[in-house]
């Protein structure tokens, strides 16, 4: 066969282990064609030659907002997408989202599709977020849409007046999707904690940033999580709680999968580097802790950051995403719309985090790659179970994304070899849209030297491309529309009977 591609001389990484030296990955059309030694070259044969680094499957981050109505001075795609590829993100499956007067998701749909259509330099899909679930939407429109559209996940929110649906409505929900074999992804939080913190915060004109931190605490995401858990269970349906912050609240999922229930776990960068002494004002700004909050908030103390990676070792946790949710710090209609008549006030401070492009060069920095073996927190396998391979398998993106195998997208990422890569994370190096990053002047190990999408180099970190921002060398709107197919359970299994009743009881009440 003539590959287009070969890459040659890295050290393959999977979910599964790290292959020896010598392999070398021959793409053809886009697609992995083989692993294997000595592959033969063409005339028209490109070669890459990773010069003995680590070679990883191109990242899938499944938890990202782009172009969202509440963040205008956020991401759209093409800047989102651009700051993906270069962190070695190659999939991204970014939030639809339904307001609570949209009485049908089509209109929603087209609405995204219109706002990446011809923007993507990374391959996206969508999730809806469910604001309205009518029983019109749950049994004639998800139906369709996960057949026709491939979109088969949906995000739901237990918090926020504008989004949060009661608990009756998540059980209906989880019916429809559990149906459907859909997974449903979880914001849990307690409303009703929060409002009352909120309002007695407020009275006592505690409003700054560092509040926030102060409005959601632990107990409101350890109360959420129970209780959707205890829904899930109810419904019998998987589930996967977004972005997780807390310890006890990671053993109520960790119990759940003791007891084999399908709930999956999600957390993300920003819960295992940085804590909520960040939302404190700094000598030069008062209000600089905005560019901090997000929800649920940092948390107090680094105990807080030693469970969640505890729970990424011992596999509590599914996905590691990066909640990309980002608007930018100067805009009078981004993180300043928390400056009111010149008083901060942390509850109008638009949530979220920019993180897409560092997400992958902040979890590689703590494998064996780039420390000593009894430093590493994870394994690079782990590393890539929780960055790629698990986020594709768990929506519907199996033996397609996510995994360095014949027959998959020649999706990778190339890192630099022994120390070359290392970097401190600035702003002014980062391709996102915003004008900040949470991680400013924190040190990764390794940075993508290459990232390869569907057999093509997107991003050439020593490629100096003018007005395109360093290292990208794709093409906005080579990024396609992923249509998706049924999730996999990777935690428990469906079935169950909850605890206390008995067998076809919910039979009854079905
Ligand atoms: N939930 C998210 O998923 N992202 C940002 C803020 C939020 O509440
Ligand atoms: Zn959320
Ligand atoms: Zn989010």
């Amino acid at each position: 066969m003539d590959f287009d591609l070969i890459i040659s001389n890295g050290i393959l990484v999977t979910a599964s282990e790290v292959l020896p030296a010598g392999l070398q990955i021959g793409i053809k059309d886009g697609i992995i064609a083989c692993i294997g030694k000595d592959l033969p070259v063409s005339s028209t044969t490109k070669i890459i030659d990773c010069e003995g680094a680590y070679v990883t499957p191109g990242g899938v981050d499944s938890h990202v907002h782009l172009a969202q109505k509440n963040s205008p001075t956020g991401d759209g795609w093409e800047t989102g997408s651009r700051s993906a590829i270069a962190g070695g993100t190659t999939t991204i499956l970014a939030f639809a989202s339904q307001s609570r007067d949209d009485a049908s998701l089509y209109p929603v749909l087209e609405d995204y599709h219109r706002k990446s259509r011809g923007q993507s330099y990374c391959d996206y899909g969508f999730h809806f977020i469910l604001t309205n679930p009518t029983d019109a939407i749950l049994q004639t429109e998800l139906p369709a849409l996960a057949a026709d559209h491939g979109i088969t996940s949906v995000k739901l929110y237990m918090t926020y007046d504008a989004m949060k649906l009661s608990d009756r409505n998540i059980l209906s929900v989880l019916l429809a999707t559990r149906a459907l074999g859909m997974t449903t992804m979880i914001h849990a939080e307690s409303h009703d904690m929060i409002a009352h913190i909120i309002a007695g915060l407020e009275r006592n004109s505690h409003t700054a940033p560092h509040f926030h931190a102060l409005a959601r605490p632990r107990i409101a995401e350890d109360e959420a999580s129970y209780r959707a858990i205890a829904l899930a269970e109810l419904a019998d349906a998987p589930v996967l709680i977004v972005h997780m912050s807390s310890e006890v609240a990671m053993s109520h999922v960790r119990d759940a999968q003791t007891r084999l229930l399908p709930i999956h776990a999600e957390t993300c960068p920003h819960y295992l580097f940085l804590l909520s002494a960040a939302l404190r004002p700094s000598p030069e700004d008062p209000f600089s802790g905005a560019k901090h909050v997000c929800s649920p908030p940092l948390r107090h103390h680094p105990s807080d950051l030693t469970a969640l990676w505890r729970g990424l070792q011992n596999g509590t946790f599914t996905v590691l995403s990066s909640d990309h949710a980002p608007s930018s710090y100067a805009s009078p209609l981004g993180k300043q719309l928390g400056m009111v008549d010149g008083i901060p006030r942390f509850s109008a401070i638009p949530n979220g985090l920019p993180g897409l492009e560092t997400r992958l060069p902040l979890l590689f920095s703590q494998t064996p790659a780039c420390l000593p073996p009894e430093q590493a927190k994870l394994s690079l396998p782990r590393f890539v179970e929780l960055t790629a391979s698990a986020p594709a398998a768990l929506y519907g993106l199996a033996g397609r994304k996510g995994s360095l195998a014949p027959g998959a997208d020649a999706d990778l990422v190339v890192w630099f070899p022994g120390a070359r890569g290392r970097r401190v994370v600035r702003q002014a190096g980062l391709h996102h849209g915003v004008d900040y990053t949470p991680f400013e002047g924190v040190g990764v190990g390794n940075w993508p030297r290459w990232t390869v999408l569907r057999g093509r180099v997107v991003w050439d970190a020593d490629a100096d491309v003018e007005g395109e921002g360093g290292g990208v060398v794709g093409e906005k709107g080579f990024g396609e529309y992923l249509k998706r197919g049924r999730g996999r359970v990777l935690v428990g299994r469906t079935g169950g009977v909850p605890r206390g009743m008995e067998v076809g009881e919910r039979e009854f009440w079905l």
